[in-house]
């Protein structure tokens, strides 16, 4: 027959042979980390595709940078008159992304019209529409961003200068 005082020592042994079981400041760390990862502030950079005034070919701003570990929501406009797109398989591959929100405008009154939930391969965008983009960067380096819509004499805006630099701290 097992007493009470046995059953408390062979928990005790357990315990110890885990290593953390009946440790209540591992424990609380194990919940406070879930915690901080379920809470995480999310961080909003905007980014503009071409331009509704110059009506250049660019990213606007061409340079991103991110901080791995940190989760972003990556708000993408186009005002300008054109489809772009933001094509960057580096950043895709570099990062653990959450979903992509479509949206039929910018800005107050935008409405979101879809969902899609996991990586995005590339993102057009249509003249007037944004993404809201969630990720977490998970590797280091540095990527590049083009836009390979072609104009009316099949020439890439890429190729017309629409490229930009992702850096992944
Ligand atoms: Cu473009």
């Amino acid at each position: 027959m097992v007493t009470r005082i046995e059953t408390f020592v062979i928990c005790a042994v357990f315990a110890a042979m885990s290593g953390f079981a009946f440790n209540p400041a591992l424990a609380n760390g194990n919940k406070d980390a879930d915690k901080n990862k379920a809470e995480q502030k999310v961080i909003t950079v905007t980014m503009a595709l071409g331009s509704d005034t110059d009506k250049k070919r660019r990213f606007h701003p061409h340079n991103l940078t991110f901080q791995k570990g940190k989760r972003y929501r990556l708000v993408i406009h186009n005002p300008s008159l054109d489809v772009h797109e933001f094509d960057s398989p580096g950043l895709v591959g570099a990062v653990w992304s959450s979903h992509v929100k479509v949206l039929d405008g910018y800005g107050e009154g935008a409405q979101v019209v879809a969902i899609v939930v996991g990586t995005p391969a590339e993102i057009e965008i249509l003249p007037g529409a944004s993404i809201e983009w969630e990720f977490v960067p998970v590797a280091a380096g540095r990527y590049e961003m083009i836009c390979d819509t072609k104009d009316q004499k099949g020439k890439t805006h890429t190729s017309q200068g629409m490229t930009g630099t992702i850096l992944v701290q």
